[in-house]
């Protein structure tokens, strides 16, 4: 049974601004299927033709023509998507073909599968896995050579070549389809499941949007191969995902999850409806930002008004993890849509943080939108900060390392961080303690987990003699979020851990010991495995999926618990999107190769939606790519 107190608390601490968002939760799933492709933009094609494997895609479109771009090529025919292979077949026409020397009018068939064995025919190229046959060649090819990214699977979907790590990733996707499962059958069109009470949550986070587990889920059944799956989200996407809702929504929590959710399966199918949709989306976010100082509200009308959040104890104040955690998206939508609005939008955010004064070089965890100031002295990499680092330095990385600027912000935050907030307990565990007003708060919430990932990537990109320190202490930090999943009973982490009156990366005060299905930890695990290949992370990652088999999952889906310290389990009668956004995705990949989702090619944003790095060449041949300096 879940109590009243339960529910409530488990929707304020829902997300990590709890204070800031009563609502929250949704859950979700969605089927997959699969593929692509040759959508009309330009954008797709280099997702698919990327690496040296592809050179002879572009040596054979260039043979025989001028290399004059084409108008874009409509798909009019049908896409056939065999589950299970994955087999795509798109009947291509080129909708105002023009012809240069031997072109013929683009029409022609492009069929793709996964395959990992060759296959030499003339009109074949095989892409690491994807066999790409042309039958009659598309002038848009040529148009797309610099803008070509490695395709999302690699050699076979990033099948593990060890038999364990095969049968754990094969536990994961079956933990997808069940939670996806029950979705369907007790929440479908809802935003998450309640698999107590077998009915969906509303949501109000979201304003009135419906579906947020469906969004949320789509890149996830897709990388998986769950077919059936994507086809049934995808169809929902098209009929019923409506943006007319005129509730106050938190533009955070639309971002990530929405904005975030569409943009990737975009980038991954090809399919035009998801392109349709966020930029619809993207449109209404805008009122946000209509306040002195550019710096958005924290809630947005989705019918077009914008207020300031006024409930919680943050009063007035716009969040830094909330309004800093736009970048990665805004820069995408304007990618897709050649409007460089979205990214001034967030460039002036950014530059308006880079010149405020900043205590000890820390950055306050709220900004008042109107004066621009910050309003209290709070600094956490945890609730109501996170992100806002996370997205400094995945900024630098989806620029394809050329915005110096969110590079620069990023090290010098994180020196500041290193410098006031990170510990190391008696016990000798390192941690990053929250900071107020020069006053160290020895508490570290599950939430502050995901920075043992971020700091492993920003590692490689530092200079030279900081490199290993960094390694270390993502290391270190990976390894104290794991101590405090070890030292509870049921091996799942709680809310909140602290080093104070003798806790040692354990939860002392009844409130803050539950676990809501979040991914930190594992998100963590999985950056920590791609870049040291220790075999304790794929380990690590198996024992939290052992202990949410054992304690969260129910025979109607998978909820979240009250005491991860508990001997009799309680839930919380919530299955968050989340949870199939990221934490099963994130263990998906723990357990998989390396080249599915390669990360030197896809950035993920704080939701675990994988964006494409926007190469550099790629954006000057648009002549639009943004300037970073300022
Ligand atoms: C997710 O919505 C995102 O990871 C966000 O950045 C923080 N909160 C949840 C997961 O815990």
């Amino acid at each position: 049974m879940i109590s009243k107190t339960l529910a409530g608390k488990t929707s304020f601490v829902g997300l990590r601004l709890p204070q800031t968002f009563l609502f929250l939760l949704f859950l979700g799933s969605l089927g997959f299927g699969a593929l692509f492709f040759l959508p009309e933009t330009s954008r797709l094609k280099r997702i698919f033709q990327h690496n040296s494997d592809n050179s002879a895609v572009i040596t054979d479109s260039m043979n025989g023509q001028s290399a004059q771009p084409s108008s874009p090529i409509g798909l009019i025919g049908a896409a056939r998507f065999d589950i299970g292979v994955l087999r795509i077949q798109s009947q291509l026409s080129s909708s105002n073909g023009k012809q240069t020397n031997n072109n013929k009018e683009s029409q022609g068939t492009i069929s793709m599968e996964h395959t990992s064995e060759g296959d030499a025919a003339d009109d074949k190229v095989h892409t690491r896995g994807v066999v790409v046959s042309i039958r009659a060649r598309s002038p848009v090819r040529v148009k797309l050579r610099n803008c070509m990214l490695k395709p999302p699977y690699g050699a076979n979907y990033g099948k593990p070549s060890d038999p364990e790590s095969l049968q754990r990733r094969e536990k994961v996707k079956e933990m997808m389809k069940f939670a996806w499962d029950n979705y369907k059958r007790y929440a479908w069109g809802e935003n998450e499941l309640r698999p107590l009470s077998k009915n969906g949550n509303d949501g109000r986070t979201f304003g009135g949007l419906r579906g947020a587990s469906i969004v949320d889920s789509l890149d996830t059944l897709y990388i998986m191969g769950l077919g059936e799956e994507y086809q049934e989200a995808k169809e929902w996407v098209e009929n019923n995902l409506n943006f007319n809702v005129g509730g106050e929504a938190s533009l955070f929590e639309v971002n990530i999850r929405y904005v975030g959710g569409l943009l990737s399966a975009y980038y991954l199918t090809g399919e035009e409806v998801f392109k349709r949709k966020v930029v619809e989306l993207g449109k209404n976010l805008l009122p946000a930002f209509n306040t002195p100082t550019g710096i958005p509200h924290g809630v947005v009308n989705l019918a077009g008004d914008s207020r300031r959040w006024s409930g919680g104890d943050l009063g007035r104040s716009s969040v830094l993890a909330e309004f800093g955690t736009l970048h990665l998206e805004f820069v995408h939508l304007s990618e897709l849509t050649n409007d460089p609005i979205y990214t001034e939008k967030v460039m002036n955010i950014r530059k308006h943080l880079n010149q405020l004064d900043k205590p000890r070089g820390l950055y306050p965890n709220a900004l008042n939108p109107v004066s621009g100031n910050w309003e209290q002295h709070y600094v956490s990499i945890g609730a109501l900060g996170d992100s806002f680092y996370e997205y400094l330095i995945k900024s630098y990385l989806m620029s394809d390392r050329t915005d110096e600027v969110a590079k620069r912000m990023y090290y010098a935050a994180l020196e500041a961080i290193e410098n006031n907030l990170v510990q190391r307990s008696p016990g000798g565990l390192i941690y990053v303690a929250e900071w107020r007003g020069g006053i160290l708060d020895h508490r570290m919430g599950h939430l502050a987990c995901f920075s043992g990932g971020m700091i492993g990537i920003g590692a490689e990109h530092g200079s030279p003699e900081t490199r290993q320190h960094q390694l270390d202490l993502a290391a270190n930090i990976t390894h104290t979020c794991h101590e405090s999943y070890r030292r509870t009973p049921t091996k799942l982490g709680p809310e909140v851990f602290r080093f104070d009156d003798g806790a040692e990366a354990t939860a002392p005060r009844v409130n803050e010991r539950h676990y809501i299905l979040r991914p930190e930890v594992v998100e963590s695990y999985m950056y920590m495995w791609r870049l040291t290949h220790d075999p304790k992370y794929r380990e690590w990652g198996w024992e939290a999926l052992e202990a949410l088999e054992q304690h969260c999952r129910l025979a109607t889906g998978f909820s979240g618990i009250i005491d991860v310290y508990g001997h009799i389990i309680q839930h919380d009668n919530l299955q968050q999107s989340f949870f199939l956004a990221e934490t099963l995705k994130y263990l998906y990949l723990l357990f998989s190769d390396d080249d599915l989702l390669p990360l030197k090619d896809w950035v993920f944003n704080t939701e675990a939606h994988p964006l494409p790095v926007i190469p550099r060449n790629c954006s000057q041949e648009r002549g639009h790519r943004p300037n970073w300096t300022h």
